[in-house]
């Protein structure tokens, strides 16, 4: 008995429909322009502001993200909806995350040579959830024909990261054998696509990851967790204000601010020195430093933050190859990023190699793994 708890493997699905910087500018600018044009006594009065114009340009240098995936993309170019289409569908049908978090469960479960015999708890963990019962987990585990236990969690940008912690401590205690975390990452309904500061931000995906013993790991690619570490401090700059109270405030579902909505700069600059600190002291906890570190898979919501993280923990820019970047294709995906980055970027590791996947965002909360290659 090593009594070592490893990630033995991971998966990631996305939609087959993807939305450019171009497609989407195109389309936020016909609604910009309409509205204007439609409001113009209004907006000359100064009771309305005007929309400003998006650019394709600014997004990429801002963000450094290029293309985001959308799991319906039917309405959300459409400048007379501006939002997906997504069809309520009856109660004996699979939800929509069911639907996403299941391929990425397979393809997990796949990756870490084991079937739904192996696993005894399921954790979607994620930014929303699509209804509060049954959980999402439940729904998952029927689906998948896995005997035991699940749970939902909503942690924001570090929920995929704190339900790895949570399951890790379970394996180590004893009171799970095999732990499938799922993150269904369907933020294009809350995304406020007539917002200019804010609607190129988040993708679609779903990512997956099995935590279990060393002892019962068989897989190729396999990491111990060394130690996790989490912190959080309460923000009012990034928010969502909907919920399940809207209905008794009487108040509009689709109002500005019940949708995503954050003070980006502000994120910027009292997230960024977090992390640094964060992962300094989780490093430091066992005598290593950031040169120990052979890859970071970091959060994905801006190129810029990662790369001012990065310079500031190793002294200089980090290389993709150390710190790989996949916002660029995916956009941020919420608490999804960094596992795609793990499952994109995992492989070429070598026996004792270190690696750290970090999340960082709306809470504020910070969720770390230091992991080794076994
Ligand atoms: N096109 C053209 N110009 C624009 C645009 C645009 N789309 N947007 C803003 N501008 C303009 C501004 O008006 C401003 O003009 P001016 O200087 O004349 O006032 C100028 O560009 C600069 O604007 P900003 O200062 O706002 O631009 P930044 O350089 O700060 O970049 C970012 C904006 C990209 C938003 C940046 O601030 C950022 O990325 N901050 C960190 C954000 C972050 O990490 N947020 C966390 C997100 S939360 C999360 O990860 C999970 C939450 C839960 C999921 C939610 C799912 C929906």
């Amino acid at each position: 008995m090593t009594n070592s708890v490893v990630i033995s493997g991971s998966g990631l699905w996305n939609p087959p429909h993807s939305i450019s910087n171009e497609e989407l500018v195109e389309a936020y600018n016909a609604y910009a322009q309409q509205f204007n044009a439609q409001n113009g006594d209004a907006i000359e009065a100064g009771t309305l502001s005007a929309k400003p114009l998006s650019s394709a340009e600014f997004i990429q240098k801002a963000s450094g993200i290029r293309s985001r995936y959308c799991y319906i993309k039917d309405g959300v170019l459409d400048i007379n909806r501006m939002r997906p289409n997504i069809p309520e569908r009856p109660e004996e049908a699979l939800s929509d995350q069911a639907e996403m978090a299941i391929p990425a469960a397979k393809l997990a479960l796949k990756a870490a040579n084991k079937t739904a015999q192996d696993i005894d708890v399921v954790i979607v963990s994620c930014a929303y959830t699509q209804r509060s019962y049954p959980a999402l987990a439940i729904e998952v585990q029927n689906a998948l024909g896995i005997k035991g236990f699940g749970f939902d969690m909503l942690v924001a940008c570090s929920a995929a990261t704190f339900a790895l912690h949570r399951a890790y401590e379970m394996i180590s205690a004893g009171t799970a054998k095999g732990v499938l975390v799922i993150n269904p990452e369907l933020t294009s309904p809350q995304v406020n696509y007539c917002d200019r500061d804010s609607h190129f931000i988040f993708g679609d995906v779903a990512t997956a990851m099995v935590v279990e013993n060393a002892d019962t790991a068989s897989s190729q690619h396999v990491f111990e967790i060394v130690s996790t570490k989490a912190v959080t401090q309460f923000s009012n700059n990034i928010r969502s204000n909907f919920g399940y109270v809207s209905r008794a405030n009487d108040v509009d579902p689709y109002a500005a601010d019940k949708l995503f909505h954050q003070e980006g700069r502000k994120v910027f600059k009292e997230v960024c020195p977090m992390a640094v600190v964060h992962i300094s002291e989780h490093l430091a906890r066992h005598e290593l430093t950031s040169a120990d570190i052979k890859r970071w898979w970091l959060h994905q919501a801006n190129i810029n933050m990662n790369s001012l993280i990065s310079k500031k923990l190793l002294g200089r820019e980090a290389t993709l190859e150390e710190a790989p970047i996949v916002l660029d294709q995916y956009a941020n995906t919420a608490s999804a990023g960094s596992i795609i980055a793990f499952s994109l970027h995992h492989q070429d590791l070598q026996a004792g190699d270190y690696g750290l996947l970090c999340s960082f965002g709306a809470g504020y909360s910070i969720g770390s793994l230091l992991v080794r290659k076994k």
